[in-house]
């Protein structure tokens, strides 16, 4: 299929790019390294090649969330933002933006998110997870009441939020140790990320704002799968939960999947099952993943040419409200 639109596609930038060596075989390395600094040769050719028109792109993960200096992570949240902004404007009909946001500082993001929707013509912001705070071992999770005023913000621009995986820390999980290869992407990126965005649609976040929508990847973290589970479990009693309405509630109101690094037709249809193919787009996760994967899985499962078509492009399209 041509003219497939992608979410969850991926750069760094010079003060960001040593996160990723952990992610690669030393043999590897230099190869992701600039995979993730290119904008216009490799990526533009890769997306070409598998009939990808236009990518929204962000930071790849952890980055500003992993900044516990917080003026520091201001500043470069800022760069990445500008820098992001600067290749948009050379290929404004290919690239679009996800802002970089300083979490560790709800008023700063708040401020940075509005320059970067208003100024910059971004389509929303994407966040890596938890962030740190002051110190390696503080952390904070967005359902937290220092971000009421953020969320207040963030619903006002009327633009989705991206929710990526980052690791939990190891300090803070020993069930991981002795287990690396449970982190990352494996396993341990949707626990992280599954937990955080239940926390947040737990929290009475899409309570108070109804029209906020938030964007998981990997086709919902493994939330679809066990939604009804959790919904039935808290029929029993609520437990501490705060939020009015059911879990599957919000899941069919406020939050979309991306196919990101899950290309699996029976995860994509039990993923539909659920959720409507309304609420479901395309996306690769490059460099981590390959466009050749995610398309020419994509291009043939079996599915309807019409929800093809949505989850693809159309979807998109209307979600972000682009103006290709
Ligand atoms: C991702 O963006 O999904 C990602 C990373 C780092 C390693 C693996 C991975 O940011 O999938
Ligand atoms: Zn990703």
């Amino acid at each position: 299929m041509n003219g497939k639109i992608a979410l969850e596609e991926h750069f760094a930038i010079n003060d960001t790019i040593e996160d990723s060596r952990v992610y690669a075989r030393p043999e590897m390395w230099e190869g992701l390294r600039a995979k993730l600094l290119d904008f216009e040769t490799e990526r533009l050719d890769q997306m070409d090649e598998h009939g990808v028109e236009y990518a929204i792109l962000s930071l790849n993960s952890p980055a500003v969330q992993a900044i516990f200096d917080v003026p520091r992570a201001i500043e470069v949240a800022r760069k990445a933002n500008d820098l992001l902004a600067e290749q948009i404007a050379r290929h404004p009909k290919r690239f679009g933006g996800f802002a970089a946001l300083p979490m560790q500082d709800p008023d700063a993001a708040a401020r940075e998110l509005e320059r970067c929707v208003q100024q910059l013509g971004f389509h929303g912001f994407l966040v890596n997870g938890f962030c740190q705070v002051g110190s390696e071992d503080r952390v904070a999770y967005y359902d937290g009441d220092q971000y009421r005023d953020f969320w207040s913000v963030a619903a006002a621009l009327k633009k989705p939020f991206y929710m990526h995986p980052r690791d939990p820390l190891a300090s803070r999980e020993p069930i991981y140790d002795g287990n690396p290869w449970l982190c990352g992407p494996t396993w341990a990126f949707a626990v992280e990320t599954s937990i955080h965005a239940l926390r947040l649609m737990g929290s009475g976040l899409f309570d108070r704002h109804p029209e906020l929508q938030m964007v998981l990847g990997h086709l919902g973290e493994g939330i679809p799968f066990n939604v009804w589970r959790i919904d039935h479990i808290l029929r029993k009693g609520r437990r501490g939960m705060a939020a009015e309405k059911e879990i599957g509630e919000y899941l069919r109101s406020n939050v979309h999947l991306t196919t990101s690094g899950n290309f699996r037709a029976p995860t994509l249809l039990s993923s539909m099952l659920e959720m409507g193919s309304d609420r479901i787009m395309f996306s690769v996760d490059y460099p981590f993943e390959k466009h050749a994967d995610a398309a020419s899985w994509f291009d043939t499962v079996h599915i309807s040419e019409n929800d093809r078509r949505k989850i693809g492009r159309d979807n998109a399209i209307k979600l972000f409200d682009l103006k290709l």
